[in-house]
């Protein structure tokens, strides 16, 4: 971690316990209660809507023993879970919306680690989305290498007049080993640079929107150039997520996305409602293959036992008063999904 980017003049009075952080945006505080169940957190898994973390929550807690799901109450803007070490997080559409998102969650994993860099270094952060393809057909998987906005320049923001600029690379190692994680699956996974826009239409050189600023020579000169410099998708997330973990050293990070369409071959996604579920499906399928490589395994479950040998009460229950029927062994924390 980069300690010396940490907003410690504020977070160190929310770890002395001196005034509690408020995570607004999630409705929740550092001092509610509810925080204690995830302090084991090792991975923060992002997407755009609150519907697809739901089902990502709920994946992930088939895949762990059915562990329970936490949720937080407010879901009017962000829709929060926790599961087995993860969070699953909306961050909405675009920079703006995401960055309030990765803001709140970056002091929550603060306060959550008791501010321990060592802790904060084993944090594994993702976004998993959709993206446009420059050169790709829909249903490809992109595992960014940098993240950069339509000039490709990195993220930048205005502090009054000041631009500050933000690094856009995402680690090479994690990106590297997602595909990896993804070699045999029969995914279709390429790593390459994404661009992110700051709106859906202008930014990334549409024509159908309802302001039209371009015409085709410049927008076929844009897709050319940025394909030329690298780019294999365009999203609107991105450059800021890779801007942000940097500013503090998180040194696991990443992004997957999936294309819904190429767009050296048009503007309007116009792929059938299966075929674009089953587009973000191999994203998150690429998200699950590299997430079981590093989480801690599951403990294999206790072999289903014999009938035990114990002596029945005329009221059919055993000595100790429980059910004379084995049963298969709860999850250590007797959760269940909701
Ligand atoms: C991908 O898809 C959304 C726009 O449709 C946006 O959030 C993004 O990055
Ligand atoms: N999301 C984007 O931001 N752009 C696309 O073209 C498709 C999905």
């Amino acid at each position: 971690m980069k300690i010396e980017n940490i907003n410690r003049q504020f977070l160190d009075g929310v770890m002395a316990g001196d005034y509690p952080d408020v995570y607004y945006h999630f409705g929740v505080s550092s001092n509610d209660p509810v925080l204690k169940n995830f302090r084991d957190v090792r991975a923060v898994v992002l997407a755009g809507s609150g519907e697809r973390i739901k089902e990502f929550a709920k994946i992930w807690s088939k895949k762990r023993n059915n562990r329970k799901i936490y949720t937080l109450p407010k879901e009017e803007r962000f829709v929060f879970c926790y599961c087995d070490g993860v969070i699953f997080a909306s961050h909405g559409m675009g920079m703006p919306s995401a960055s309030i998102c990765v803001q709140e969650l970056m002091r929550m994993v603060y306060f959550l680690k008791g501010g321990d860099p060592d802790e904060l270094d084993q944090v594994f952060w993702v976004r998993v989305g959709t993206s446009g393809g420059v050169g790709l057909e829909g249903g490809t998987v992109v595992v960014t290498t940098e993240g950069l906005m339509a000039d490709l320049k990195p993220y930048r923001l205005l502090i009054g007049e000041r631009e500050q600029y933000f690094d856009g690379r995402f680690p090479a190692d994690v990106a590297e080993a997602i595909v990896e994680a993804c070699r045999d699956s029969g995914l279709e996974v390429v790593m390459g640079k994404t661009v992110a826009g700051n709106e859906f239409f202008i930014e990334q050189m549409r024509l159908d929107g309802a302001i039209r600023l371009a015409e085709e020579d410049w927008k076929y000169g844009w897709l050319n150039w940025i394909h030329e410099h690298g780019v294999r998708n365009i999203e609107m997330e991105g450059a800021m997520l890779a801007g942000f973990m940097n500013h503090w050293g998180f040194p696991r990070f990443a992004m997957i996305c999936c294309t819904l369409l190429n767009r050296l071959h048009g503007d309007q996604v116009t792929a059938s409602g299966q075929e674009l579920h089953r587009y973000s499906e191999n994203a998150g399928k690429a998200l699950f293959f590299y997430l079981e490589t590093i989480m801690p395994k599951l403990e294999a479950k206790a072999p289903a036992r014999k009938k035990p040998a114990v002596k029945k009460t005329p009221t059919g229950r055993g000595e100790d008063g429980g059910d004379a029927e084995p049963t298969d062994q709860e999850p250590a924390d007797g959760g269940k999904a909701e």
